[in-house]
């Protein structure tokens, strides 16, 4: 099958457009990888064409031999729809997890995701947290959380508590919480490792002035959780646009209740 005709890259390719309609993807910002199932690779592989291999920048031996799609470095969101081949490649890791190689895709030249270890160390972490069930993982720079980073104190425990208080639904969508990133040089090993440290215990992870990284097992629920965490962060800036203070809000006896009802767990850390 032609790679282009197969459903998940056009699961992919729908997502990307979404984030960009968004309008969390200025210029070349943002990127989005995506774990493929054994059966995927096998329907296209008979398109691959290996090219050379290349260190990663960091090591995620759990993910050896795996393949993934990966948004290029520099290229833009705006374009993925118009010119999948140009914006995107399918990518194929080592048996060590230290290099990878683009196997189709990215025709005009470049590499993966500037993020690229940010994104394979998250993938590690989730391959093993939730059995391999997660496979998306999605960062983007949506205005309205990037905002709260400038005003409130960069605690994972103050950033869920004020964003499962802007929407009821939140505690159900994201019932771990949110963990917060201070501001760190993107693309390295160092957020990397700070990122997914944090993604062993969140699916959000938020990078201080700069953007957020989630995770999910499809891309429905992956882009949801980014658009969940964002209506959140909007309905924030309102409140405090309007006024310095909260008048009522949702208590953690509330959350208490909307947690037996709706049967999730609430850490109690964030309930006090
Ligand atoms: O430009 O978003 O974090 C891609 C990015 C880097
Ligand atoms: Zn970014």
């Amino acid at each position: 099958m032609k790679v282009l005709d197969a459903d998940f890259i056009k699961g992919y390719i729908r997502m990307a457009n979404d984030g960009w309609e968004q309008g969390w993807h200025e210029r070349n910002g943002g990127n989005l990888t995506y774990r493929m199932k054994p059966e995927e690779v096998d329907m296209v592989k008979e398109n691959f064409s290996p090219k050379e291999w290349t260190p990663i920048g960091t090591s995620v031996p759990k993910l050896a031999n795996e393949y993934f799609i990966s948004t290029g470095s520099g290229k833009y969101f705006r374009n993925v729809i118009i010119d999948p081949e140009d914006s995107f490649a399918i990518i194929e890791i080592d048996g060590k997890g230290e290099n990878y190689r683009i196997v189709w895709g990215l025709v005009n030249g470049g590499r993966p995701t500037s993020e690229l270890p940010s994104h394979l160390m998250n993938h590690e972490v989730k391959l093993i947290a939730t059995g391999g069930k997660h496979r998306v993982i999605y960062h983007a720079h949506p205005a309205n959380v990037i905002a709260m980073t400038f005003v409130l104190p960069l605690e994972d425990k103050v950033f869920t508590r004020e964003l499962w208080e802007m929407a009821t639904e939140c505690p159900v969508v994201f019932p771990d919480g949110v963990g917060v990133v201070p501001w760190m040089v993107p693309g390295g090993r160092d957020i990397a490792v700070a990122t997914s440290e944090l993604m062993k215990k969140y699916d959000v992870a938020i990078w201080a002035h700069h953007g957020i990284f989630v995770s999910g097992e499809d891309f429905d629920l992956t882009f949801g959780l980014m658009h969940t965490v964002e209506k959140s962060a909007e309905i924030f800036v309102k409140v405090r646009s309007m006024v310095p203070e909260k008048r009522q809000s949702i208590t953690s006896d509330d959350f208490r209740s909307l947690a037996k009802d709706f049967k999730v767990t609430l850490p109690e850390e964030f309930l006090d």
